[in-house]
């Protein structure tokens, strides 16, 4: 269907395994642009469905996977749009799906995910979880009200549905030591970017049969593959290090419950490179969530 992700179906025309879900919502002046990161990754993702007009099974190949999206079972639900946290929240409870399609949210700042991941906790459908933050900054200062971008992780961690939060890939200047020092004192696991190797076994025995939620903040990324972020931090992740952490951590894990990607904005330079890599590690974990539940049938 022109003008959806992957030209996906719309909600209610299809049975499906994941439901791509637009959030247009910025939670301050200074980071205009996010809102409109999911209808940006549609408009690229039009490159990658196929050409010849039928539908379905989408035909994306790659050298290393093969094809990727073949049996994936995908709708788009449209944006959810708000203009404050409370109605973000209203409109989240209106929307529902089966307790086994898998939310892809796409958009926002990282100030998004607190209620993306209440909403999952409110199922009741999982508890336990075990949130992954793939992001340069800890996220965890105390000032919910004035910094909710900067405070969300902190807001997470009180979620009851909560067990533990993995700041994963941390570094850079714009951190908070204060803040990266109470996390670890709740209890979560702090991974800094340069302690990644030396942490892995580690993390992935965190993971291990358990419900993870992962949110992913674009400035996870080294700047060269997605500049076009609020609060680029120099190094970072390459594309394929990216690829092959989703895609472990996903194996590893019991049971995805959710996935979000903020923090992209395509007002900031850099836009298609960093659009067109956001969207290439959604189609990935696609297709790595995809053969995770086929192998488990
Ligand atoms: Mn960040």
């Amino acid at each position: 269907m022109r003008g959806t992700f992957l030209e996906s179906p719309k909600r209610y025309d299809a049975t499906y395994d994941f439901c791509f879900i637009g959030i247009k919502y910025c939670s301050a002046d200074y980071l205009k642009g996010v809102e409109n990161a999911a209808n940006e990754i549609r408009a690229l993702s039009y490159r990658y469905a196929n050409a010849d007009s039928t539908a379905r099974p989408l035909k994306v190949y790659n050298p290393d996977d093969g094809f990727i999206l073949s049996d994936t079972d995908i709708v788009d639900f449209g944006n959810v749009e708000a203009s404050n946290m409370e109605m973000l929240r209203d409109k989240l409870t209106k929307i529902s799906f089966p307790f086994y399609a898998v939310p892809i949210f796409v958009g926002g700042d990282h100030s998004v995910s607190f209620e993306l991941i209440r909403k999952i906790c409110n199922s009741k459908i999982y508890n336990d979880i075990v949130v992954v933050q793939f992001d340069a900054h800890s996220d965890y200062i105390d000032e919910y009200e004035e910094y909710p971008h900067g405070s969300v992780m902190n807001e997470v961690s009180k979620l009851s549905g909560v067990s533990k939060i993995i700041h994963f890939g941390l570094r850079g200047n714009l951190n908070s030591g204060p803040a990266i020092a109470h996390s670890k004192r709740k209890g979560n696991f702090i991974v800094p970017y340069s302690k990644i190797e030396q942490e892995y076994d580690n993390i992935l025995e965190e993971l291990d049969g358990k419900n993870v939620y992962i949110t992913f903040d674009t400035d996870f990324l080294n700047p060269i593959y997605a500049p076009a972020t609020n609060c680029p931090e120099p190094g970072g992740a390459t594309y394929e290090d990216t690829l092959k952490y989703l895609k472990d951590f996903i194996n590893v894990s019991g049971c995805v419950v959710g996935m979000d990607f903020v923090e992209y904005n395509p007002n900031c330079e850099g836009s298609v490179i960093t659009g067109t890599t956001i969207l290439n590690i959604i189609m990935q974990s696609l297709h790595y969530l995809t053969v995770k539940n086929n192998t488990k049938l």
